[in-house]
């Protein structure tokens, strides 16, 4: 970086320890840098500055009683980055260890996704540090009830539409949607990833899965490679990883290994979903129940393991920074040839780097599981509309949507100098639109 070094230091200044949100700054940004040199005007009225900076901040406390009658206290958080070019859009984060650098570096990455997917839908994302393994559905909804009776005040369906991220699914989704009606008294899709019965659009639950794997098909067939007859590792075991082992899966691939934060199992002969969709959907358990299943399988503790297993395709999607250097190089030893992100920024500055040297079919983040949202935002327009659409039309729409995000950011890439260089391309081609209608729409924000 040379031009907006100044830029990325005052994030750093402003934002003194939240180590997640310089790396997401820092690498959009270094992306930037010919943009900058390309389009002085945006320089002169100030966007990397206003875009680098949120447009609203919000914490609360979540007061809530506990089945043993003890008041507990989280802290919630909604942090809404950016309006350039619709209402704030994003999920909201249940997990103990969320903080605001970890929002807020969601909610950067998630301003050019949501740009990435050709639909109206500005960055936005929430979350608390409150942790639902464990509770009962009850101490649950006590929680979600009292963290919408405070969020409501800031969000609505064309003002910020928040929805499902780690922690945060169907449950949780439905018991946040009646607060919101009950204290509004009003039905509207204030959030996407409800339930069929209320508003939900089909093929929401299984989008960032198949998204992913729609992306990476694209990216993989220009370069002659397919899920076909590959060996693929996808780490995780939530919403995100079961949809993707069933999408490769149809796509003639052979999942071998899943994982949760505890550790991960290795099925030589092709992971049985079935099996992993009741341990995880309907009983709520851990990845190593599975052995006792299908005992010819393997379970070990630790997470990073898993990206020893030699694979052709690699697909995180489980949480930030969960392949390093290491873990990266390793891959590649192994023969692996394509990496593509179901997590947010799930590979490090180093993993990165490793993957663009050795040429890797890299599909990162905000292009490779940009289905999630893109489908929040076809249940948005389905919401608005009063209709909703077959499972096979919204599949349909969310395949036209990752192929031509593959589409944009390649030529993005391309027209910037490095074809293959997917970050590139995706921060770029994201970057336009949103730098554009800021432009256009004067100093506001
Ligand atoms: P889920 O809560 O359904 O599943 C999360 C999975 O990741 C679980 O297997 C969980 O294991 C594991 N995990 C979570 N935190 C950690 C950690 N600190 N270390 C190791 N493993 C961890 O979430 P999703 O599947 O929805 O989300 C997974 C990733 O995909 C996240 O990065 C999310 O931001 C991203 N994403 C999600 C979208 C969506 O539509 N849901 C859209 C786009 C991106 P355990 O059960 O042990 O916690
Ligand atoms: O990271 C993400 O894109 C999501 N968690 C989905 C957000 C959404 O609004 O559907």
């Amino acid at each position: 970086m040379t031009h907006l070094t100044p830029v990325y230091e005052a994030v750093v200044k402003r934002n003194p320890g939240e180590t997640e949100f310089h790396q997401a700054v820092q690498e959009v940004l270094e992306s930037l840098e010919p943009v900058a040199l390309k389009y002085p005007e945006f320089v002169k009225a100030g966007i990397f500055e206003r875009f680098v900076e949120p447009e609203r901040q919000i914490m609360f406390r979540v007061p809530w009683v506990d089945d043993a009658g003890k008041v507990q206290v989280n802290r919630g958080f909604r942090v809404q980055f950016n309006s350039a070019i619709g209402p704030y859009k994003g999920g909201i984060r249940l997990h103990p260890s969320v903080n605001l650098g970890i929002i807020k570096f969601l909610g950067f990455e998630q301003i050019l996704k949501n740009s990435l997917t050709t639909l109206p839908m500005g960055g936005g994302k929430g979350g608390s540090d409150f942790d639902p393994k464990g509770k009962s559905d009850m101490e649950v909804m006590r929680f979600c009830q009292s963290f919408m009776l405070e969020l409501t005040r800031y969000i609505g369906p064309d003002t910020d539409v928040p929805a499902g991220d780690i922690g945060t699914g169907g449950r949780e989704i439905g018991y946040m949607f009646g607060m919101y009606k009950k204290l509004r008294n009003e039905f509207t899709g204030v959030l996407t990833g409800k339930g069929l019965q209320y508003g939900g659009s089909l093929a929401r639950t299984e989008a960032t899965g198949y998204g992913l794997c729609y992306f990476m098909d694209e990216a993989m067939k220009a370069k002659g490679k397919t899920f076909s007859g590959s060996t693929v590792v996808i780490s995780g075991s939530g919403n995100v990883a079961i949809y993707a082992t069933q999408k490769a899966t149809q796509l003639g691939a052979k999942v071998v290994a899943l994982s949760d934060s505890n550790g991960y199992i290795y099925d030589k002969t092709g992971i049985k979903l079935e099996t992993v969709q009741l341990i995880k959907e309907v009983q709520r358990g851990r990845i190593s129940e599975y052995v006792q299943h299908h005992p010819e399988a393997e379970y070990h503790d630790g997470c990073s393991g898993i990206w020893s297993i030699p694979c052709d395709i690699a697909l995180p999607s489980a949480t930030q920074n969960e392949i390093d250097g290491v873990s990266a190089k390793m891959l590649v030893q192994n023969g692996c040839f394509a990496v593509g992100e179901g997590a947010n920024m799930p590979s490090t500055p180093e993993a990165v780097e490793v993957f663009l040297k050795n040429r890797i079919i890299y599909g990162p983040a905000k292009a490779a599981n940009a289905g999630g949202v893109a489908t929040s935002g076809l249940e948005m327009s389905q919401n608005s509309m009063r209709l909703s659409w077959t499972f096979e039309e919204v599949d349909a729409k969310l395949k036209e949507i990752m192929v031509s995000i593959y589409k944009n950011a390649s030529a993005a890439a391309a027209e910037f100098g490095d074809a293959d260089n997917l970050v590139l391309g995706a921060n770029i081609a994201g970057f336009m639109k949103v730098a554009r209608a800021m432009l256009a729409q004067g100093v506001t924000y």
